[in-house]
């Protein structure tokens, strides 16, 4: 990692992915604590940029100067430089900053700064002319799925977020915003308060550095009662595959006034076709913003036992479609809460595999929290008499699992990670959660996050499931089961060094291990790594794959030259259809080369 001090951290005023300036000595306690233990070096590189494939090189810069002269020099950067892979608040847009496979494997042959939609148009337009594969990136903050990597090696990364970051509106009566890419949650929230707007929440991830578009785009979740960001959304404007600009909903009429308010229009929804597709490049995104509720009360429990998640999520799941628990639950495995102290894994134990579970009960013992195996973080809303009667419901019923303890907040610190939470679910975007990726030196972390009802066997079997796995590989997860309304998402993070070819390898395979054996049993995952795309998209397969046959139609019919994000979602267009492409899991990735077909395959 390059030795900068951690006092460049760009702030928010001075760069639109910057840190709030009230969160800045957080971030530099983070940079630090990465840069304390990070040994992975800058590495040159070979022959660059990277081309992609089916374009001569010549062809590619005469191309490259065409759109130069478009949209101007310093708008068009060739990714000629050492990979580096800064860290959250300073992340690459030519790649992924915590690659889980050799670094040179998915990164971009240049990445592209649009300032409008018009811009935009004029890319998709280019790309088709010369047959160049594009990759929107919002803020190519999506790490733990690949972050702002292409699918396709070579192809141009539209960084929409560097130039289109406006905040276009915040409607204080209808509790709405419209956002383009480039708006984190952080910036949205500091928005809001520069207004005066006090009683407008904004319904944030664990992190705040996320696109607030892009994020609801991928379907992430938030905890506050407006965590479902794809469900919150109202209005898209996109740019289409071969440059047409659509607005969806309200938005496709002229004058409207309800673009935010009402999400359907007229006739057939299409916004669902926008969100983890490749049918469409979204500009601007209007959502609801809810209006503070006049009070809000985090609380958090603690379980002994592993098999106390089934009693647990029995009672849970009433509770949570009741909405008497009022936000998305928030169920931890403990060993993450040694990993938020930003300690190394060594910090705690020297010795090889997974992270042994007496050791993390010894550890635990000196925590405010105590011993226990699971800890719910959840916070009820409204004036105090109105949420005491959700917090007395919830804590009759927790209390029934044997050995349940309710942790008092008043005797935990200040900087205890509670408090973070705390923030979090009322709105106020926070940085803690970065801590857990210093578990090893060069940390990077790849998830598995399968979807399950919200039952008690089911939580159970993915427990066991993911503890089988967690074992086996020697490295180690960190589980959180957030549990939506009605379905639990649980989302298994697990960690590896990055510079680490071995650990990369290992977090890989048991990521593959994970979706075969859960498809087995009937669970699909919400979200995936762009290498594992294929591989889950191929597990939707009902009916002889139909659902992949009809995105394959829609596909061709939207991006007849295949030039946008071939291969996102496992969407793959005609002209790269059969050729090699697709990773199920059968194939090794190489040196290099791993994500284009094999040598002999049938060249684009
Ligand atoms: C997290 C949550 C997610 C996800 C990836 C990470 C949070 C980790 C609920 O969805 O997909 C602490």
């Amino acid at each position: 990692m390059p030795s900068d001090e951690p006092t460049s951290i760009p702030t928010l005023e001075e760069k639109h992915n910057g840190v709030p300036a009230r969160l800045l000595h957080k971030a530099k306690r983070a940079k630090s604590l990465i840069q304390d233990i990070a040994t992975k070096p800058l590495r040159p590189r070979k022959r660059l940029p990277v081309i992609p494939q089916g374009i001569e090189r010549s062809r590619f810069f005469l191309a490259i100067e065409e759109l130069s002269k478009e949209l101007g020099d310093e708008n068009v950067e060739v990714n000629d430089k050492p990979l580096d892979d800064g860290w959250y608040m300073e992340p690459p847009n030519t790649h992924d900053g915590m690659a889980v496979t050799d670094e040179e494997e998915l990164v971009a042959s240049a990445v592209v700064y649009p300032g409008s939609t018009d811009d935009v148009q004029k890319i998709v337009l280019w790309a088709n002319k010369y047959l160049i594969p594009v990759h929107p990136i919002s803020m190519g903050r999506n790490f733990g799925y690949g972050g702002a990597a292409p699918r396709v090696r070579g192809a141009v990364v539209i960084d929409l977020g560097k130039r289109m970051n406006r905040i276009l509106d915040i409607n204080p009566e209808d509790c709405t915003c419209l956002v383009e890419p480039g708006v984190s949650y952080y910036a949205l929230y500091e928005e809001v308060q520069r207004r005066g707007y006090k009683h407008l929440w904004v319904d944030v991830p664990d992190l705040g550095g996320g696109s607030v578009l892009g994020n609801a785009l991928d379907h992430g979740v938030g905890y506050t009662p407006y965590g479902d960001h794809w469900a919150m959304h109202s209005g898209l404007e996109v740019v289409t595959p071969t440059g047409e600009v659509v607005r969806t909903g309200m938005g496709a009429l002229p004058g409207n006034n309800t673009w935010q308010v009402f999400p359907y229009g007229f006739g057939p929804v299409i916004d669902g076709i926008f969100s983890q597709s490749n049918y469409g490049i979204v500009t601007k995104m209007g959502f609801g913003l809810m209006p503070d509720p006049g009070g809000h009360e985090s609380f958090l429990y603690a379980f002994e036992k592993e098999e106390d998640l089934d009693q647990l999520v029995e009672i849970v799941r009433p509770l949570r479609i009741a909405m008497i628990l009022d936000n998305a639950a928030n169920i931890r495995h403990a060993l993450q809460i040694l990993a938020l102290s930003g300690k190394p894994r060594t910090a705690f134990y020297q010795g090889e595999g997974a992270f042994p579970t007496e050791k993390m009960h010894e550890y635990l013992k000196g925590h405010p929290y105590g011993e226990c195996t699971w800890l719910y973080f959840g916070t009820c809303y409204g004036p105090k008499e109105t949420r005491q009667l959700k917090l007395d419901i919830i804590h009759r019923e927790f209390m029934k699992v044997p050995g349940a303890r309710r942790i008092d907040p008043t005797v935990l610190p200040p900087s205890d990670y509670f408090w973070s939470r705390d923030k979090i679910s009322s709105g106020e975007p926070d940085l803690e959660e970065l801590a857990w990726v210093n578990w090893w030196p060069n940390g990077g972390h790849v998830a598995f996050s399968p979807v399950a009802p919200t039952r008690g066997a089911d939580a159970l079997r993915l427990w066991h499931m993911a503890k089988k796995h967690w074992t086996v590989s020697g490295l180690d997860f960190f589980l959180d089961f957030v549990v939506g309304l009605r379905e639990l998402h649980l989302i298994v993070e697990c960690v590896y060094d990055r510079d680490d070819p071995r650990q990369r390898s290992t977090a890989l395979e048991v990521m593959r291990a994970l979706i075969d054996e859960a498809a087995e049993q009937g669970y699909g995952e919400y979200r995936t790594h762009l290498l594992l795309s294929d591989q889950v998209a191929g597990t939707y397969s009902w009916n002889n794959n139909a659902l992949m046959k009809f995105n394959e139609r829609l596909k061709d019919c939207l991006d007849p030259n295949g030039i946008l994000a071939p291969g996102r979602s496992g969407i793959w267009p005609a002209r790269y259809r059969g050729r090699g492409w697709e990773i199920t899991g059968a194939r090794k990735s190489s040196e290099g080369d791993g994500v284009a077909p094999p040598p002999g395959s049938t060249k684009l």
